[in-house]
This record gives structure tokens, C-alpha cells and sequence, in this order.
């Protein structure tokens, strides 16, 4: 076969794929003139029929979901034509139920040799409740099956790569600790992920590759490339093909092959698994593949490719290819080929009609599995201490002291993230060690070893990404961001991935992932990258429990509560509280929890309410404290946790007081007070006798110099205006 493409390098025609370079399509010869595909002889005719079998009904699926998604009885289609004989080759080396998955959307002849069947995959096409992956909630071919180990799988293409490493790391820390509960991983299991090569070019990828080469990880990644992320060239897309672009990643054995080369894909891949599974460290595959039908039922490829072109890749389609091929081996006859195509056909029509007339989702249950908080003992508001003599502790000490009390009743948790270690192990013995940026982590290293507690690349998608991996195995990883500021490249993974597991995957995934994360401002001094807030923008995140402690008491429950969530939580540690005298409280007894969403009154009082959480809480209480010389009697209270929050105890209090303030450190517009303003203002319009009123920060960034950090972020001087002429209304 010769690729317009690949003939016309030197010709000067514009190629799909990366020309003059290994790893081009230079190796895909014609059908007639090029070298000779690999030889079938050496494999049992009975797989070779079966393979055959399971990629004519892979496509025989193509095609009956694209007619239904023509008369608008499924409602997106994206194909797996194509790539059938490489993931059928690659699959006879992997094991179902034992190896880890996390497929991409065109690995349809994957998950049926995984054991996914027709049926399963037609109920996800036309959105019924019986589909295993999501009950209806996916677009087609977004894989997900909990009892095979194949993960669910979300859409943003590449983010898969580094849950992926996360779920090998796993398995090895799971595999050497066989009585961890809940838990469980064979030693020589391997992870496979997939990508194209349109979604190599996403930072992920690349982070991910950093981490399983460092660990020397056992994971399998598989480049299907096509020549196209959908309309956009190979070519345009990188500077040269992926198999070259890594070669600088060390202990990474990569292999290329023909995906139509179904000898070719079996032997190779079969070696380069075998590799990976021996622990001799990552392996990546990039094969080329074809792509005959369109991106997917929205795209029209025509539009961009000439007809030469596709007329070619039809001409040269890899199911076509092996039949030939086991044809003139003498495995099948033309005739029993064209019943196994004919039966394909037939399977795949009934798969639909079943499909078709199986039930719906229900949309009363539209908010079942966003969240499922756990059910933990009523609360006991004034814990007693853990014991008679002990002293208030800071809170930054607090937390270091759950940490180590949580690290040693549950040996599933694992802390990560930038510094968080105390020192190579070659120099522990000498050196106080760091622990953190605040010293929050010092010591866990020390007493549960490198493997408990460790340091990641310098990437935050990264550390949040294995978490994600880490968690979807049983584990209970706690990752650390080292400043709030910079968590944006992990956004990623905390909205499209940790939050969406639970929903996407219908209940059958969880992600019970711990995000300790260094946030706010009033560190005279810290400047728009060590003072922002934010924490509104993860509370618009369905699937994400948001904790913001303000005092040591308060962070010691929640952060015991955090790790007893089946779902992802963001725990918001303020810097500036961190060593606050005001802030430390004896720790609590054992045992002792704070649920989520429920607040507390710090301060009671008649004639207003003041909500507000983190920082401002004891900014409001020194305000409240002022105004009370006048005769105005403020209440303050604090949500302690902004997802969920306590809407029955600001209910409660602006009942008894009328009045409402909402105090917070972030901006104004958008913040989280406007979501309690509107809340209070809609449900509790006729307890209300003043308008709402907001202190915030100014609608702008923090400034280095402290006269500007003390004008934006408010302070004590504005909460007591505000409620003074608020009282006054
Ligand atoms: C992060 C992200 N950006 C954009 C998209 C939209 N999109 C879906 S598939 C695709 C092309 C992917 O190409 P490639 O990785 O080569 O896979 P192929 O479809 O060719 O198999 C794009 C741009 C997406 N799903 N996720
Ligand atoms: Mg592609």
C-alpha cells in the first residue's frame, strides 16, 4: 500500500504523516509491492478465526451505530474502524480482569477481546439505563467496566495517561502489601493506556512518561496513529513522530509496527508486554493504523481529505488485509470468511434491537452518584481533648499530627507532592529533613518510610493525576498542592477526572483522593502568586467536597472525615492561620470527626448574621467584638466546609437575627458569598429586614507591596462598616 502521503515525500505532495523521519509511514508498503506482511503460521488457526471474528463484529457495531445515528436513535457515533487488528494482536498478550485498562474511544476490538460484549456496547449507543459503563450517562465508547478492570473513561483526550501511572503505582505498592484492605494487585500485572497520536501532543502525556520512567513503572503505552486528529495532519501536529519525539526518556523501550500487520503487531507486542510485565520498566507501541470512517458522526472527512486519498485506506483496510492473508493460508475459505462477516452483521443487528428496546434512564436520578458523604457519628461540638494535659497546638502543627495519627492507623494512605519528603534516604540520618514548604508533612518520611510519603516531579497535574490512579485502586492518596496559586494545571484532573468518576461511571468507580492544598493571602508580602483564594471556582465543581478549617480543632475533624469520603476532597489550609495562636485548639480526642456541611456558630448574636469561613472568621469575630460596644450584638458563623455547606444553620441564624453579611477573602463577583446571598435571599426573603450585604476582596489581584495587599483583601476596619450600617437598615 502507498499512502499519498508517503509517495509523496520528495514528490512535494503534503503529507498526513511526518515524512523523512523513522517512525513515518515509509514502513506501510503496498498490499502487492512491499515487503511481505508477517506470517500467520506460527499462531492456532482457532485464534486467528476468532480475531478475525471479533474485528468483523467490531465494525459490523461501526457500522449499525452509524445507521442508527442517521435516523437519530443513537446520538453520537465514533468509530473503531481501523485500528481493529492491532488491539486484537496486542490483546492476546494481555489478560483480562488481571491487567489494568484505561482504553481510548477507538478501542472497540479491545474491550470486546477483553470481554465486553456487542450488547453492552449497543446499550451505552442508545443511552439505556442498562449500560454497565455509564448507564446512559456517556457518549458511546467511553469504556468503562468495573468487574474487568477496564476504568472508566472520561473525554478530554490524553488526561487518561497519568491516572494511568497513578494505577500502576499503585499496583506495585498494593502487590507488596498483600493484607492491605480493599485492596488488591498482582505482582506482574501491567497497566495498559492508549492514546492517539493527535493526544500525545497534550502536557500530560509527557508528564506521564516522566513518572513511569523514573518509577520504572510497569506500563504499556499504545500510540494508534492515524495519520489524524481529526482533521489536523500528523504532521501538523508534531515536530516528528512520537516513537522519536521520546527517545530521550531513559528505560523507556518503545516499539513501532504496521497496525495492519496482524503477525507483525502479535509477535512485537507480544514482546514488548512481555517486557513490561518482567518489571524491566515502561514500553511504548506506536503503530499506524488506518482511518476509514470519518472522526465521528459530527465530522465529514471528505471535507479534508482527497479522494485519492481515502479511496487508498479503503482499499487497503485491515480486516480486508488479514482475511487475505488467512485465505491464502488456508485458515478459512472465502466463503466461511464471508459467513463470519455475514454473522458479525447479524449480531450486531440484534445486539441493537435489544438495545433498542431496553430501558432508559430514569431522570429522576440525574443527582444520584455526583456525591455519597459517608455516614459518620452525630457530631459532638466540644470534643474533649485527647488527653487531660494537653496543650493548644497551632494548626499547621495540628494537621502534622493527624497526618502522622492517619498514616499510622491506615497503611492505604500515601502523602506526595512537591517537598513534602524530609530527605534522601542517604542523608536522613543526618539532617533535620523538610517536610514541606510549611513543614507540614515533616517526619512521615522519617516513621512510614520513602514509599508512605515522597516527592513528585514538579508538575501539579502530575500529582494529582497518580492520585487520581492511586485512588481508583482502593488507595487512599493524599496528594499535596503546594500553594493554591499554582494549582491550575492540575484543573484537569480535579474537574474532568477526580470529580467526574463517581457520576460518570454510574457508582461503579469512586475516587476517594485527598487535594491538601496551601491557600490565601495577608502574608504582607505575598504577592499575586502566594495570596490567592479561589476556592468559589471548586465549589462549582459537582463531585468535589470542599473543606476551608479556620481554627486547629476544626482541620483535625475534617482532615479524619476527608479520609473517611469515598469521594475526591479539596482541603483548604490557610497559610496565614497556619501558626496563629488564636487558631490552635488541644488536639481532639480520637475518633472525634466534623462531618461535612455543617457549620458552627463561633460567636452568638441577636441583631445580625455574619457567614464567612477560613481567614475572615477571626476577622469577623474581632469585628463583632467591636461593634458590640456599641449595643449591636453580631453573630458569626463559620461554614467550616463550602462543599457541602450548612444551609439550615444560616437559615436558622438569619431567622433569629434578620440581617445578613457574607465575609469572604476572595474576590467579590462570583465568590461563594454570592451563591449564599442568593440562596438566602430566596429562601429566606421574609425572615430578611435588611438587603444582603457582601465584604470581600476587591475585584483585582493581590499586590506585593503592604498597603496595597491591606486595600484589596478586607480587613477588620471593613466587615465593621459594613455591619454597622447593615445593623442600622
Ligand atoms: C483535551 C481535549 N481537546 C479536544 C478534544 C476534542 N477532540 C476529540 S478527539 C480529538 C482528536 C484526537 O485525535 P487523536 O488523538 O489522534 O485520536 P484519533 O481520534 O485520531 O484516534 C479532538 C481534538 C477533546 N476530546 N479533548
Ligand atoms: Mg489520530
Amino acid at each position: 500500500m502507498v499512502r499519498k502521503g508517503a509517495a509523496g515525500r520528495g514528490a512535494g505532495v503534503k503529507s498526513q504523516a511526518h515524512s523523512g523521519v523513522t517512525g513515518g509511514r515509509q514502513g506501510q508498503g503496498s498490499a502487492t509491492t512491499a515487503a511481505p506482511l508477517g506470517s500467520l503460521r506460527s499462531f492456532p488457526a482457532a485464534e486467528l478465526v476468532e480475531d478475525f471474528r471479533l474485528a468483523c463484529i467490531s465494525r459490523a457495531l461501526d457500522d449499525r451505530e452509524i445507521l442508527l445515528q442517521k435516523q437519530s436513535r443513537v446520538f453520537f457515533q465514533i468509530s473503531g474502524a481501523g485500528h481493529e487488528i492491532l488491539l486484537l494482536a496486542l490483546a492476546r498478550s494481555l489478560r483480562p480482569a488481571y491487567d489494568w485498562f484505561f482504553p481510548y474511544y477507538r478501542d472497540r476490538a479491545l474491550v470486546l477481546a477483553l470481554g465486553v460484549t456487542p450488547l453492552d456496547i449497543m446499550l451505552q449507543a442508545v443511552g439505556s439505563s442498562l449500560d454497565p459503563a455509564s448507564g446512559g450517562r456517556q457518549m458511546p465508547c467511553h469504556w468503562g467496566a468495573v468487574t474487568r478492570n477496564i476504568v472508566t473513561q472520561s473525554s478530554p483526550t490524553g488526561s487518561q495517561c497519568l491516572p494511568a501511572v497513578g494505577c500502576a503505582e499503585a499496583g506495585r505498592y498494593i502487590a507488596r502489601r498483600p493484607d492491605l484492605v480493599g485492596c488488591a494487585a498482582h505482582g506482574d500485572e501491567i497497566t495498559y493506556v492508549s492514546l492517539g497520536e493527535g493526544a500525545t501532543s497534550e502536557g500530560e502525556f509527557w508528564e506521564s512518561l516522566n513518572t513511569a520512567c523514573r518509577l520504572h513503572l510497569p506500563t504499556l503505552f499504545v500510540v494508534a496513529d492515524n495519520g489524524y486528529a481529526i482533521s489536523v495532519r500528523a504532521a501538523d501536529q508534531s515536530p516528528a513522530p512520537v516513537a522519536e519525539l521520546v527517545r530521550g526518556f531513559r528505560g523507556l523501550a518503545v516499539t513501532q509496527m504496521e497496525g495492519w500487520d496482524y503477525a507483525s503487531c502479535r509477535n512485537k507486542g507480544g514482546r514488548a508486554i512481555a517486557r513490561v510485565r518482567a518489571g524491566e520498566g515502561p514500553g511504548l507501541i506506536h503503530a499506524h493504523v488506518t482511518r476509514p470512517y470519518s472522526h465521528s458522526s459530527a465530522d465529514s472527512q471528505a471535507k479534508y481529505r482527497d479522494a485519492g486519498e481515502l479511496a487508498e485506506e479503503l482499499a487497503h483496510d485491515p480486516i480486508d488485509t488479514l482475511e487475505r492473508q488467512l485465505v491464502s493460508a488456508g485458515v478459512l475459505t472465502e466463503v466461511e470468511a464471508a459467513a463470519v462477516r455475514a454473522e458479525a452483521r447479524d449480531l450486531a443487528a440484534a445486539a441493537a434491537e435489544e438495545a433498542l428496546a431496553a430501558p432508559r434512564p430514569d431522570p429522576t436520578t440525574v443527582t444520584d452518584n455526583v456525591v455519597q458523604l459517608p455516614s459518620l457519628p452525630e457530631i459532638e461540638p466540644d470534643p474533649a481533648p485527647a488527653s487531660a494535659d494537653a496543650e493548644p497546638v497551632v494548626m499547621a502543627e495540628a494537621i502534622r499530627l493527624t497526618l502522622h495519627e492517619l498514616l499510622a492507623a491506615d497503611e492505604r494512605i500515601r502523602v506526595f507532592g512537591e517537598d513534602v519528603a524530609d530527605a534522601d534516604d542517604d542523608v536522613l540520618d543526618h539532617v533535620e529533613g523538610k517536610g514541606g514548604v510549611f513543614g507540614v508533612t515533616r517526619g512521615l518520611q522519617r516513621r512510614f518510610g520513602s514509599a508512605r510519603c515522597y516527592n513528585t516531579p514538579l508538575a501539579e497535574s502530575n500529582i494529582v493525576g497518580r492520585g487520581v490512579g492511586q485512588a481508583l485502586r482502593g488507595l487512599r492518596p493524599c496528594a499535596e498542592i503546594q500553594f493554591f496559586d499554582y494549582i491550575w494545571p492540575a484543573m484537569q484532573q480535579l474537574h474532568s477526572e477526580a470529580a467526574t468518576i463517581r457520576w460518570r461511571s454510574n457508582g461503579d468507580f469512586t475516587c476517594p483522593l485527598v487535594v491538601r492544598v496551601a491557600i490565601g493571602g495577608y502574608l504582607t508580602g505575598g504577592a499575586l502568586w502566594h495570596s490567592q483564594s479561589g476556592e468559589s471556582i471548586f465549589a462549582h465543581i459537582p463531585g468535589l467536597l470542599v473543606a476551608f478549617p479556620s481554627r486547629a480543632r476544626d482541620a483535625v475533624g475534617l482532615l479524619r472525615s476527608a479520609f473517611a469520603a469515598q469521594d475526591p476532597v479539596l482541603f483548604l489550609e490557610h497559610k496565614h492561620l497556619y501558626r496563629q495562636r488564636y487558631a490552635a485548639d488541644p488536639i481532639p480526642r480520637p475518633g472525634w470527626v466534623l462531618p461535612f456541611g455543617r457549620g458552627t456558630v463561633a460567636r452568638p448574636g441577636r441583631d445580625l448574621t455574619i457567614v464567612t469561613w477560613g481567614a475572615t472568621v477571626q476577622k469577623s469575630l474581632v469585628a463583632a467584638e467591636q461593634i458590640s460596644t456599641d449595643g449591636c450584638s453580631v453573630e458569626v458563623v463559620d461554614l467550616r466546609t463550602i462543599s457541602p455547606w450548612d444551609h439550615d444553620l444560616v437559615g436558622e441564624s438569619v431567622a433569629r437575627t434578620g440581617r445578613l453579611l457574607v465575609v469572604h477573602e476572595d474576590t467579590l463577583t462570583a465568590g461563594f458569598g454570592a451563591e449564599v446571598s442568593a440562596w438566602v435571599a430566596e429562601h429566606c426573603f421574609w425572615d430578611l429586614d435588611a438587603p444582603v450585604g457582601r465584604v470581600t476582596a476587591e475585584d483585582t489581584f493581590v499586590g506585593y507591596e503592604p498597603s496595597l495587599e491591606h486595600a484589596i483583601l478586607p480587613q477588620v476596619e471593613d466587615i465593621v462598616t459594613a455591619a454597622t450600617a447593615l445593623a442600622k437598615v
